[in-house]
């Protein structure tokens, strides 16, 4: 708490809060409601200033390079039309639990309730998607409500926070105090709660860890991988957290995602005492709240007292940082009696996984196989919400950690903005995205963006002509009955090249392999559509099967 203070305008007290936090770039629509803090950035040479195409656009990037970085993602945009785009990358920031702040230019204080020019109330529009969204008066008040909101998005279960900030209070100087930059606190388990963890694990006969997204803002995988090992556990995906654990490892059994397959999901049946790591234990982990049933035991340990037991009471329910709980229970002395278990379940994920193609598989699955054979282990793959997800996430084997970064909020328009996150945040990663025709349509704009910032990035677009998913459902609950899930042509090549970006389009698995190649050598952004089949609607099913059950 010691320090000088100095004197500052608040908009200049902004950025000096960002460069305490070593925030390096900032993604942003401009808008003339918050001029002085673009001033203040174009004064700071330190942080790059990534202007994007729609605020929607620009907040998916900034999640994207925050759950990347584990770092705030920030964001800044104008008043109430500004906010109202970019919405939806704080709410997948909220779903998600990516640290994200958002600065939003908001009318002059003296004009406030009168409904100014694009006012909106910000601070209750964003309350119900974000840990904390405030309104600052007092220019003063500056560092130690912007400090408070980097603390607030990494501090416990991390998340995004959003500054209305009024125009008129942006220029105006003040002595401004600073605190020191924040650290994330880590709390660990006491000594009654592990033994209370031993003597629970001591009953089981099959036990099952479901790892989430906290075991990565922790960055616990290795942890999980000692822990894990040590005990002879096998260990589940949470939903989109593929790289919480090395897929090819021989404890790992399997992802608990949307269509998951059944043969899988029969190991979470199975299994007797769960130990939830870094999870909320969402709608799309639990397969609707229905597989982890009353008869299970449950260890649940997250670093948020309000995610333990949110759902399912649990039998043991440990506030604490996933590496802390991990290192913690590395003391527990127990033998396993579950070889047979762990054989039979890890068999169960590698028979339903098998990246074997033949002549006869769609070619979506043909792509998978050859990005898999192609990429480095350790490039970053992010995706956008859609059927052809399916084949990615039963199919790809994320080996490393850090490689994968996609929606838990199934947002469409997520993959290549947040790819572009993404790549600014592991410049020497390779970054590919994979979205439908329908999802990229929804921010399609920012290849642009990537084009004028250099951002190299791999975009697979799967075309189909349709909004697969939902004609899916459509054909399961009302066959035959195709309403409003149609769409046109759109040549995407065409439209990449359009921007100034690289552009492809192939009907062939062989046609792919040598686009692919071509782009992997070109340091540039680049588009590779993929003709695909409407028929092939998903994974599990062709159009004509779901019409004939
Ligand atoms: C922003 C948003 N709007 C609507 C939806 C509902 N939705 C889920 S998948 C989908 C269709 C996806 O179509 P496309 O991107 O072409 O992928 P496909 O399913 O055809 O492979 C829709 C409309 C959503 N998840 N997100
Ligand atoms: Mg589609």
């Amino acid at each position: 708490m010691t320090g000088k203070t100095k004197r500052m305008t608040a908009a200049q007290a902004i950025v000096a809060c960002m460069k305490r936090e070593s925030v390096q770039q900032v993604f942003c629509v401009p808008g003339e409601s918050y001029l002085p803090v673009l001033n203040a950035l174009y004064d700071e040479p330190s942080i790059r200033v990534i202007s994007a195409r729609h605020e929607g656009g620009a907040a998916f990037m900034a999640e994207g390079y925050g759950k990347a970085t584990l770092k705030p993602g920030i964001v800044l945009a104008t008043r109430g039309v500004g906010a109202a785009n970019l919405s939806i990358g704080v709410h997948t920031a909220f779903q998600d639990s990516t640290p994200m702040i958002v600065f939003l230019g908001q009318v002059h204080r003296k004009f406030r309730g009168r409904e100014g020019f694009q006012e909106v109330d910000l601070d209750h529009y964003f309350q119900p998607i974000s840990k904390w969204a405030v309104e600052v008066y007092d220019p003063e008040r500056i560092p130690e409500i912007v400090q408070r909101a980097f603390r607030v998005a990494q501090s416990g279960r991390p998340g995004p926070v959003v500054i209305s900030l009024p125009e008129d209070v942006l220029p105006i100087e003040a002595e401004m105090y600073f605190g020191p930059p924040v650290k994330k606190p880590k709390p660990a388990p006491s000594s009654t709660e592990v033994q209370d963890a031993e003597k629970l694990l001591r009953t089981a006969q099959s036990p099952l860890i479901v790892a989430g997204g906290g075991v990565k803002s922790s960055q616990a995988e290795e942890g999980l991988i000692r822990f894990a090992e040590k005990f002879h556990i096998p260990v589940m995906a949470a939903f989109r957290r593929h790289d919480v654990f090395p897929n090819d490892h021989p404890l790992y059994a399997g992802h608990l995602g949307l269509g998951t397959n059944k043969n899988v999901l029969q190991t979470v049946k199975e299994a007797d005492v769960i130990i939830a790591l870094g999870t909320r234990l969402s709608e799309v982990t639990t397969q609707d709240y229905a597989i982890l049933t009353p008869d299970k035991q449950l260890i649940h340990i997250d670093i948020a007292f309000d995610t333990v037991g949110k759902v399912y009471a649990p039998d043991l329910g440990i506030v604490a940082d996933v590496q802390e709980a991990l290192q913690a229970m590395l003391m527990i002395d127990i033998q396993e009696t579950w070889a047979d278990w762990v054989t039979v379940r890890r068999q169960a994920y590698v028979n339903i996984s098998s990246l074997e193609v033949t002549e006869t598989d769609v070619i979506n699955k043909h792509v998978i196989a050859m990005i898999v054979d192609k990429l480095p282990k350790d490039a970053l793959i992010t995706n956008d919400a859609g059927n052809f997800a399916g084949w990615l996430h039963g199919f790809y084997p994320f080996r490393e950690k850090h490689t994968y970064v996609g929606p838990t909020s199934g947002a469409m328009g997520y993959g290549m903005p947040a790819a572009l996150g993404a790549k600014l945040a592991f410049p020497d990663k390779t970054v590919v995205s994979l979205s439908g025709d329908g999802g990229f349509m929804m921010t399609v704009q920012e290849l642009e963006t990537a084009v004028r910032y250099a951002i190299p990035v791999i975009c697979l677009v799967f075309n189909n002509n349709m909004y697969g998913t939902i004609r899916m459902h459509q054909e399961m609950h009302y066959p035959e009955k195709v309403m409003a899930t149609d769409l046109g042509a759109v040549s995407f090549a065409d439209l990449a090249k359009s921007v100034g970006a690289a552009g492809y389009v192939v009907e062939s698995a062989e046609a792919f392999a040598t686009t692919f190649d071509q782009a992997l050598a070109k340091e540039e952004p680049a588009v590779i559509e993929i003709l695909t089949e409407k028929e092939n609607i998903s994974v599990g099913s062709t159009i004509e099967e779901i019409r004939d059950r």
